[in-house]
């Protein structure tokens, strides 16, 4: 499906530096991407709410890993999904008595409009799951026939014990993941499973809910399973990074980790799973099922400025969970407001080494947070002393613009 308008992004002065991740399936901080080619499966939205600032966060973060990537030369090719059929989309529908369909169409749009005025660089490909049909039925096939799939009633069931490495990616518990899998969309106590664990690969038609035929029969597919396909087929396996919030590492990227495995016989899934931590409003993880949420698109319908928004998100370290809070949009408007007025004389602060501390800071696992920090060395400089560099400005305004996505 379509992604939205592509950002354009200024050339920069100076070296760049190759970044360096956490993974959360080695716990270690190690450089990323290192060949020509950089490899990116980012999860997408289940469209049955609009963009909330968890999601924006979210998808900020891996934008910085994009432009990151950018700086040093590397080709990038970025997919993301689009949930656009599953139990909470249809759960939805039904209460407000929309169409599925209608639904997620809306929402999706919504999200490109939203992803558009952060400035957040489109995926090369982003691909929904109705859209996607054949080629998720194929491997769920596939894993029939490699003896890692069995049936419950009509449906089909992924066997976790098929992966020798499972758990490898999450490291928790046993009690610990039947209580994630119970929590998010898996089902350990149904009867007939081998394994309380063993996840949903395609579900036969059930009264009043959309089926498709396929080469498994007719039915819809499970989770997991989509994104495995749809980063299979567009970026191959052992890509760069799989990402997404904390809330995906288990069961959806442990699952997704295994079935590629098993359907492969390669390992790793990905080099670097990377996590973003969770949002959170008053106290609670800003969710959809929760409810409490803030939308971009209504700070946007209230005249916020696009960039005070990315600005607030940014000054928060991807891996440390933050809540959302009224002054820190207008914290981030203050800072706005201060980089515009120091850019705006001809000539400033030497600007060279801003830039290195900018990416010297992002390189360093995204430390957005710091590298936020050094541009506004750089405007306190340029607003007490001020300088007589005449290319000054137009760097911390291209870096800025490079680097962090934000257009002064
Ligand atoms: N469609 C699936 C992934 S295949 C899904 O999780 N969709 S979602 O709409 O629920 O979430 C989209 C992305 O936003 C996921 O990466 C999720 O981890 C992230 N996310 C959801 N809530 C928050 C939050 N409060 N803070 C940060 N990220 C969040
Ligand atoms: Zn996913």
């Amino acid at each position: 499906m379509l992604a939205w308008p592509d950002v354009a992004i200024p050339a920069l002065p100076g070296d760049p530096r190759p970044l360096r991740l956490y993974d959360t399936s080695t716990k270690e901080l190690r450089p990323t991407a290192i060949g020509e080619t950089a490899r990116m499966f980012v999860c997408g939205i289940t469209p049955y709410d609009a963009t909330h600032l968890g999601h924006a966060s979210t998808y900020l973060a891996f934008d910085l890993i994009n432009r990151q990537w950018r700086d040093v030369g590397a080709h990038v090719v970025y997919v993301q999904n689009v949930t656009d059929i599953d139990d909470p989309l249809l759960e939805r529908a039904a209460a407000t008595g929309a169409d599925w369909q209608d639904l997620a169409t809306d929402q999706i749009q919504l999200f490109r409009d939203d992803m558009t005025a952060l400035r957040v660089l489109p995926p090369s490909d982003l691909v929904g799951v109705v859209d996607s049909i054949d080629e998720v039925a194929v491997r769920v096939k596939d894993l029939i026939d490699a003896g890692a799939a069995y049936r419950v009633d009509d449906d089909w069931y992924f066997d976790v014990t098929s992966d020798p490495r499972f758990g490898q990616v999450g490291h928790y518990d046993a009690a610990t993941e039947r209580e994630l899998f119970a929590e998010r969309g898996g089902d350990p106590d149904r009867p007939g499973k081998r394994h309380p664990l063993d996840c949903l690969l395609w579900r036969a038609p059930r009264e009043g809910e959309p089926s498709w035929e396929s080469v498994v029969g007719p039915g819809r597919p499970g989770w997991h399973i989509e994104c495995v396909a749809i980063a299979l087929d567009h970026l191959g396996m052992t890509f760069d990074v799989q990402g997404g919030g904390n809330d995906l590492i288990f069961p959806h990227h442990e699952m997704s980790a295994s079935q590629a495995q098993v359907l492969t016989h390669e390992w790793p899934y990905a080099r670097h799973y990377v996590h973003t931590a969770m949002v959170g409003l008053d106290g609670q993880k800003m969710s959809k099922s929760l409810g409490n949420l803030v939308f971009v698109s209504r700070l946007l319908a209230d005249g916020v400025d696009e960039m005070a928004i990315r600005l607030a998100l940014l000054d928060n370290h991807y891996r440390e969970d933050w809540e959302w809070t009224e002054a820190k949009l207008v914290a981030a408007q203050g800072r706005l407001e201060a980089w515009r007025c120091a850019v705006a004389p001809p000539t400033g602060p030497n600007a060279m080494r801003t830039l290195e501390a900018i990416r010297e800071a992002l390189a360093d696992d995204l430390n957005s947070k710091r590298a936020l920090r050094a541009v506004d060395e750089w405007a306190r400089e340029q607003q007490v002393r001020g300088g007589d560099d005449a290319s000054a400005p137009g760097i911390i305004s291209r870096a800025v613009d490079a680097l962090l996505g934000v257009a002064l």
